[in-house]
């Protein structure tokens, strides 16, 4: 109860409805206040106040004010939030009942929603301009942002392609070469396609030939692309548009006469980033033809929710339809013999049992890594005539370590695994024989191996915490590696060091973290620490740069990152165990990683910071709302913080595989424990905050962190400003151009700067 909204007798005198039983019931924040307050009276003032209240509420309710307010201007709350008015929304979930006052914020484009973003960027924006270190640490991140990037080369046909930054650059160039020792040639370049560098790409696919590319483009960080087809001897584009695309790549048949894509049907223009996504449809694009006339490979009508993805095998033979079923690891797979006339479409792995990703097929011998029994995935052969599983045949086992993804190069099996969430990789035979490991400079992440089955060489990126990713390449048959492209970074890494602790969470599991820092740190508990995780959908944290995190580095700060259950660092069990009911280890594992630095003498509650992203912004607010005691400062960015109806919009409803859903009794139950947006407190000191969003996020659309921000100005008491931060034309990140992410990372390190008192040097 005590972490739980006021509730009590008082609360039948305002809805008389409810039942007293009902002591789940959380109401307004700031009726809950004067519910604190009625605890302390006698039962005649109690009925008096409660007198007061209601007809306080019908005033703010009829006159357009509100309680809000009142609690806003009282005289230990220095920053005037804007005005957010409460609405009489409830709803009834499996009995309980659930206000929901900030609803009207779910619509983005209402008068008053945008006039109450406007008024929260006015304050924001104000706040942060204030802060004296906010230029010169944007003037930092420019200079070390300004160094070549370039991506990892890959070869199709007669021709290689990478990326490369010059520095600044808003999008990365797409370049193309026939040799390696040749000049470059600009084969797309997005910052041509707008002023602010908000066109990005998002997705490419070259034809085996090497004389088309498909590709994707995204606008304003939205999810949504619309591809189109250049001819890349010419550099120009054919005429040929693809619309209404989303979570989806391109795969072009061997003839080269077109592609496969998924999509889906045409959403009405003013919901298209708000609108839930199902029905996705295969479909084959022919090259020179209107998308009207493309035709359709596979829709499932009676399965809303089920994906598809389309790849053809490297042999041109097959297409491999993966069936996904939003974020749940486990799919289906169906195929199609591209080399016979209308063939049918054959269901080889009907079941959603397991995951099963295509590597690659011999004739009708397909490899699979696969999750079936072995929670670290392991590599299995299915011949596509004998099908039963009774026929399947192991080729290289689990391991200790986790199976992440496998190639096939030089005739073997690259496999790439996470060792205590670091890269590790290893090659087999075809029979599964190891052969070797190929070794890296330190303890890292590894990206790439990418290539065809009888390539001899291939490219790969090698990245640490401060160790800017390198490309290398590797030659196949020698085992050697050679420096390709090493960026020079102006800064020098043997200042700062890199170590990986082990600490115990509530329940006893260990957790590994990884912790950075100046050489020289001295622990006495005084040092600004960046606590970053995410903790779900099994995805993993690794070592990598970025500028951003080195300029906190600079300023003495510690940069900490946990491997959270619910991440894929361990497997699929680990993962598990940061799910549905069992979604409060992650919040417990990252609450005993602020512990053990501050026991640890790293740092103290007033100079700790925790962020997260996406997922880690519902880690963030979970997190400041279960301890608000324990961090000075809270950054949750494109958070999911409503965790009863972020299954309502876009692609939300695909999260359900993780949290559950409100619509199952237990689920809500677990959900509404922890939902930020419903576990906030009255009159609260929370940690400073700053919530980041965008106009144009339909991952997790920006509502959520609209009606949070809204609902802790309201409930908190504290003097520490609690801010929200509207990037427009922006998204969930993705494709964001190098002068917004500059602009966001000065922002949030001026915030920290000034909320955590760090001292300018
Ligand atoms: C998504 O919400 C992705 C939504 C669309 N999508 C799926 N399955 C994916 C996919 O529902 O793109 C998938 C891709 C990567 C990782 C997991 C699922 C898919 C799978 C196979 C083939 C095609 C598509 N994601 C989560 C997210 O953005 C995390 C990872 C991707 N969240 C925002 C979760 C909560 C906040």
């Amino acid at each position: 109860m005590s972490q739980r909204w006021a509730t009590g007798s008082l609360s039948v005198a305002f809805f008389g409805n409810q039942r007293k039983e009902s002591v789940d019931w959380r109401i307004t924040e700031s009726v809950a206040v004067f519910l604190e307050i009625a605890r302390d009276l006698s039962v005649k003032n109690r009925v008096l106040l409660a007198g007061a209240i209601a007809l306080l509420m019908w005033i703010c309710h009829y006159g357009q004010s509100c309680l809000t307010s009142i609690a806003m201007t009282a005289p230990t709350q220095p920053f005037v939030y804007p005005h957010a008015q409460l609405a009489n929304q409830v709803d009834d979930y499996h009995g309980t009942r659930v206000a929901d006052p900030y609803r009207w914020l779910e619509d983005p484009d209402s008068a008053e929603t945008r006039a109450w973003i406007e008024a929260e960027n006015k304050l924001t924006f104000g706040f942060l301009e204030k802060i004296p270190a906010r230029d010169r640490l944007k003037q930092r991140l420019t200079t070390l942002w300004n160094y070549e990037k370039y991506g990892i080369p890959f070869k199709q046909g007669e021709r290689y392609f990478y990326f490369k930054n010059d520095g600044l650059q808003n999008q990365s160039v797409l370049y193309t070469l026939k040799s390696l020792d040749d000049e470059p040639t600009v084969l797309l370049d997005p910052n041509t396609l707008s002023e602010d560098g908000t066109v990005a790409l998002s997705g490419l696919a070259v034809s085996e030939d090497g004389h088309h590319l498909a590709y994707g483009l995204s606008i304003s960080g939205s999810d949504w692309q619309e591809w189109m087809v250049r001819d890349v001897e010419s550099g120009k584009d054919l005429g040929d548009r693809v619309q209404w695309v989303k979570f989806s790549g391109a795969s072009w048949t061997h003839d080269g006469k077109g592609f496969f894509y998924s999509r889906y049907d045409e959403p009405q223009e003013k919901t298209k980033l708000e609108q839930v996504n199902y029905y996705q449809k295969l479909y084959y694009h022919r090259l020179g033809t209107p998308q009207s006339e493309d035709s359709m490979i596979y829709e499932r009508p009676d399965q809303k929710d089920w994906g598809f993805s389309g790849d053809v095998s490297e042999d041109g033979r097959f297409l491999i339809i993966s069936v996904w079923l939003g974020t749940d690891p486990r799919n289906l797979v169906f195929y199609k013999d591209l080399s016979v006339a209308n063939a049918p479409i054959v269901e080889l792995i009907n079941t959603f049992e397991a995951s099963y990703s295509f590597i690659d097929n011999e004739g009708d011998r397909f490899w699979f890594s696969t999750d079936l029994e072995a929670p670290r995935s392991r590599v299995i052969a299915i011949d596509a005539t004998k099908p039963d599983r009774a026929h399947w045949h192991e080729v290289i086992p689990q391991a200790t370590e986790t199976l992440e993804g496998v190639s096939l190069l030089n005739n073997q099996f690259v496999a790439s695994y996470l060792k205590d969430a670091h890269s590790q990789v290893k090659l087999f035979t075809l029979d599964g024989t190891f052969v070797r490991e190929v070794t890296f400079p330190g303890l890292g992440s590894v990206g790439g191996f990418g290539g065809k089955r009888h390539d001899t060489e291939t490219f790969y990126s090698f990245t640490g915490f401060t160790t800017p990713a390198t490309i290398y390449r590797y030659n196949l048959v020698t085992n050697e590696s050679r420096v390709f492209r090493e960026p020079n970074v102006d800064f020098n890494p043997t200042d700062y060091e890199t170590k990986q602790i082990f600490y115990h969470s509530k329940d006893g599991t260990q957790i590994p973290m990884f912790i950075v820092h100046k050489k020289g740190l001295v622990l006495d508990g005084s040092n600004p620490t960046y606590l970053y995780g995410y903790g779900g959908f099994g995805v993993s944290l690794t070592p990598s740069f970025s500028v951003s995190n080195l300029v906190w580095l600079e300023q003495g700060g510690v940069y900490a990152e946990p491997s959270l259950r619910g991440g894929g660092e361990y497997g699929e069990d680990w993962h598990q165990a940061g799910t549905k009911l069992k979604k409060q280890n992650v919040f417990d594992d990252f609450i005993a990683a602020a512990e053990w630095l501050i026991e640890n003498k790293y740092t103290s509650p007033k100079k700790l910071a925790i962020a997260g992203g996406s997922n880690g912004g519902l880690l963030v607010g979970a997190c400041m709302t279960q301890r608000p005691d324990l961090f000075g400062a809270a950054l949750p960015a494109v958070g999911v913080l409503d965790m009863l109806r972020f299954h309502k919009f876009t692609i939300g409803w695909a999260w359900t595989s993780e949290y559950g859903t409100p619509e199952n009794t237990d689920e809500f139950k677990a959900l509404y424990a922890y939902s930020p947006l419903h576990n906030l407190k009255p009159r609260t000191a929370y940690p400073a905050t700053l919530i980041t969003t965008a106009d144009h996020d339909d991952r997790v659309v920006p509502a959520h962190s609209f009606k949070f921000a809204a609902a802790l100005q309201a409930a908190h008491k504290g003097e520490t400003p609690v801010m929200i931060r509207i990037e427009t034309k922006a998204g969930h990140g993705a494709g964001k151009p190098t002068a917004k992410r500059i602009e966001e990372s000065a922002d949030v390190w001026a915030f920290l700067v000034k909320v955590l008192a760090i001292a300018e040097s």
